[in-house]
Order: structure tokens, then C-alpha cells, then sequence
């Protein structure tokens, strides 16, 4: 309807099911799964599934999470029941296993089925890619970067995108991952940390003691060993509230661009968490729609293979927007489809204001202030071009 077509000899996937978005957090938890269900509405109601390969996900089976996972943090998990919640007031001395049950992760019906989920959407993504049958692979309901090998951490259980980065790396000689969440993909970065054939590169609001999770400064760089391969392959970009597209944009496709020069990846994994936007609950950039998607166009302009995965995003009409924008992106219909978000959407009355680019006065009543100098920015950006004259090429 909207003269969306197939990229001519260009494959894009998108791994999805309906399964995945009927769980709850709880009442006020800022995860909200069926923000999933509101973005496929909106891919769908611009007619995009017409020009993607669509699979209904599966659940990852026990030895898929294992391969990072421990079996007792699995065993836990497959086992704990919300009934296992620790009540602070009833319960005040009952340990948390595994930062299981408290109020960041709490244990809910269907938490191992919604894990599984997230995990197999990811990892069919991967596979995707690996077997050369798509170019960019979508998993929206993956990108839980806080997850550890045996514990749960910040709204993340299971750790798909290193599930599925593992997959890559059987094909792969060398992964980029890129990770513009607004909160540090510390699970990531601690996973490859000794290893040279992943670099991992996350833009994140930098505030230790005052913003979650607190690590991911510009001098982390990995292993400070230098006979250590991992050394100098953590790439980190701390930034200050108010960040605006213009700035972003500017750090991003120098940073990105520079990396892929001298590291030279085979294969992309990028993680578009998108509570970096402007209004969102947690978040507390000022990127508007427009800019988020500029860095999956630029990342797709590289030519490389790609997986992109969800992650944060706590405002769901916002997060619908950007993945559906960065969707009609990744086929390259982005100039086609119309600004005004269709009449025949469902849920359309969730969107507020019926355009897929709200400005910054929509998002939020007061746009947030600035708090980061063009001195930073400069800073920043020579501090990582200092890091990649020490990576191999
Ligand atoms: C909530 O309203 O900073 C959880 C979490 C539950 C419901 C009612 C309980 C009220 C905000 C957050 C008590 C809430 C106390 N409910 C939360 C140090 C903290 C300990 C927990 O996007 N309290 C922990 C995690 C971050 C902390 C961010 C981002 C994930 C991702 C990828 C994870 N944790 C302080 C907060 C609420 C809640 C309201 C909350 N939790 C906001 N920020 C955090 O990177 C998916
Ligand atoms: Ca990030
Ligand atoms: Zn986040």
C-alpha cells in the first residue's frame, strides 16, 4: 500500500512471536513486553512484513543457554516460582539467589518461558546470518545486555546477545558490537573481555552511584594486561543527560567509522535499546526518533552482515516508533513510508500525537539540558582513536 517492496537481492529478517509480549514484570515495572506487540502493529500496519522474511521464534532449548549460562543459575531459573519472592517486610532476611526475585528482576509466571523466548529469537537471528540467508537479522525481543553468566542483573535473566554473538564467532572471524541503550552493556563487554575477536563498544548515560549499572568509564578499555588479547577491545562512551542528534550522530559515525577501519569486523551486532530517546521513563538523552535510527543506517552502510536486537525502551509508543522506524531502515524503505502514523493501526489512540517523529516538546514537557561540552566530545573521541592505535589490523 505504501509501494513497500523487497530490497532487490538484499535479505532481512525479522524473528518475533506474540508469546513473548503477554508477560508481566509486575503492575509498575518499567518492562513492559507488549511494547513488542505495539511495534509489530505499527511494522504492520506500514505493510513492512511484505518485504522481510518473517519466522515465528522458538524457545532456545537448556544447552543453547548453557553455552554461557551456568547450570545452576539455569536450574534456579527453570525452578523459582514468584511464591520464591523475597518479601522485604515478611521475609526481610531471605537471601536472593542470584539477584533473582527482587525488584529489578522479579520472578513472575512465565519468567523461564519469556527468557527461552528472547534467547531463541536472538539466537535464530544469528543463525540466520551465519548461513549467509539474510543481511540484517531482527530480534526485537532480544538485546538484555545486563545479563551474568550465573546471575540476573537490571530487567536481564538470560544474555541472548551473547548466546547469539557465540553463534557468530562459529562463522566469524571478528564481531563488532555496538550497543546505544542508554545504560552501559556492561553483561557484553565482561563476556569477551579476554578475547580480541570481539570488540564491544557501548554509548551509555556515565554517572557512578547515580545511574545504573555505574561501570563503563572512558578509560575502561578491557584487560589492562597487555598480553591479555582482550586489552584495548572495550571501547566505552560516557555521556551526560540532554544529549542532542546533531552530537550523537557526530560521535557515533566517528567512532564506528574509525573502528570498523582498523578492526575490520566480519559481522555487526547492535544492540538499539531505546530508552536513549527523549522521554523515555529511564532514559535521559534528548535523541529524537530520526537520531536513533541514523546509527542502524549508518551501521547498515558499512555493507557487513547484521543482527539488531532490542533491549531498554520505557515508553512504549516511543520504542514502537524507533523499532519500526529502524525496521522500514534495515529494508531501505525508510523514505517511502509516510510520516503520519496509518489510520488502521491498532492501538493507534497509544501514539498521542499520529506522527512516527515527535519533536522534543512532544516527548516530554521540558526537553532536558545539554550537560555535554563540544570540549567532551572532542575529548572522548581522541581518547578512543588513542585506544585503536594499539588494536591490531
Ligand atoms: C523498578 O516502579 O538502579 C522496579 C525499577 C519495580 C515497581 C515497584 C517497586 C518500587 C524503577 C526501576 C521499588 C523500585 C526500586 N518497580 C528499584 C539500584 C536499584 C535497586 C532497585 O534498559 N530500585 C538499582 C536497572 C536500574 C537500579 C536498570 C536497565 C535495563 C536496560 C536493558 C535496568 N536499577 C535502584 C532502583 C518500579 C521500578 C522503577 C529502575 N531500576 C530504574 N532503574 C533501575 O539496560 C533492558
Ligand atoms: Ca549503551
Ligand atoms: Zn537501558
Amino acid at each position: 500500500e505504501y509501494g513497500i517492496t523487497r530490497p532487490k537481492g538484499y535479505t532481512v529478517s525479522y524473528h518475533a512471536t506474540p508469546e513473548m509480549e503477554k508477560h508481566h514484570f509486575g503492575q509498575t515495572h518499567p518492562m513492559k513486553p507488549w511494547r513488542l506487540t505495539l511495534t509489530k502493529s505499527l511494522v504492520t500496519a506500514y505493510g513492512m512484513p511484505f518485504a522481510m522474511d518473517n519466522y515465528m521464534t522458538r524457545e532456545a532449548t537448556y544447552e543453547e543457554l548453557n553455552a554461557f549460562h551456568s547450570s545452576d543459575y539455569l536450574d534456579y531459573l527453570i525452578t523459582a516460582a514468584p511464591e520464591d519472592q523475597p518479601r522485604d517486610i515478611e521475609n526481610p532476611d531471605k537471601e536472593v539467589k542470584y539477584n533473582l526475585g527482587g525488584s529489578d528482576c522479579p520472578l513472575f509466571h512465565g519468567l523461564y518461558n519469556y527468557c527461552s523466548m528472547s534467547a531463541g529469537c536472538s539466537l535464530d537471528a544469528a543463525r540466520k546470518i551465519c548461513s549467509n540467508q539474510s543481511d540484517i537479522a531482527i530480534a526485537w525481543g532480544g538485546g538484555l545486555h545486563h545479563a551474568k553468566r550465573y546471575e540476573a542483573s537490571g530487567f536481564c535473566y538470560i544474555n541472548d546477545i551473547v548466546l547469539a554473538i557465540l553463534q557468530l564467532l562459529r562463522t566469524h572471524p571478528r564481531v563488532l558490537y555496538i550497543d546505544i541503550d542508554v545504560h552501559h552493556g556492561d553483561g557484553v563487554e565482561e563476556a569477551f573481555f579476554s578475547t580480541d575477536r570481539v570488540m564491544t563498544v557501548s554509548f551509555h548515560k556515565y554517572q557512578p552511584d547515580q545511574f545504573f549499572p555505574g561501570t563503563g568509564g572512558l578509560e575502561d578499555n578491557g584487560p589492562k594486561s597487555e598480553h591479555n588479547p582482550g586489552a584495548h577491545h572495550a571501547i566505552n562512551v560516557p555521556l551526560q543527560d540532554g544529549i542532542t542528534d546533531e552530537q550523537y550522530q557526530y560521535l557515533f559515525e566517528n567512532i564506528i567509522g574509525t573502528i570498523n577501519q582498523r578492526y575490520r569486523p566480519s559481522a555487526i551486532a547492535l544492540q538499539c535499546g531505546a530508552d536513549s530517546l527523549a522521554g523515555d521513563r529511564l532514559g535521559r538523552f534528548n535523541l529524537r526518533v530520526q537520531g536513533h535510527g541514523a546509527c542502524v543506517r549508518y551501521c547498515k552502510s558499512l555493507g557487513l552482515p547484521m543482527i539488531v536486537f532490542g533491549g531498554g525502551g520505557y515508553t512504549p509508543r516511543n520504542v514502537a516508533r524507533a523499532w519500526a522506524y529502524e525496521t522500514s531502515i534495515a529494508i531501505g524503505a525508510d523514505t517511502r513510508i509516510p510520516e503520519t502514523i496509518p489510520e488502521h493501526t491498532p492501538w493507534r489512540e497509544h501514539f498521542i500525537h499520529d506522527t512516527l517523529f515527535p519533536t522534543l516538546e512532544q516527548s516530554m514537557s521540558e526537553p532536558r539540558h545539554n550537560r555535554n561540552s563540544e570540549k567532551r566530545l572532542r575529548d572522548i573521541i581522541s581518547h578512543v582513536h588513542e585506544q585503536l592505535r594499539f588494536v591490531a589490523h
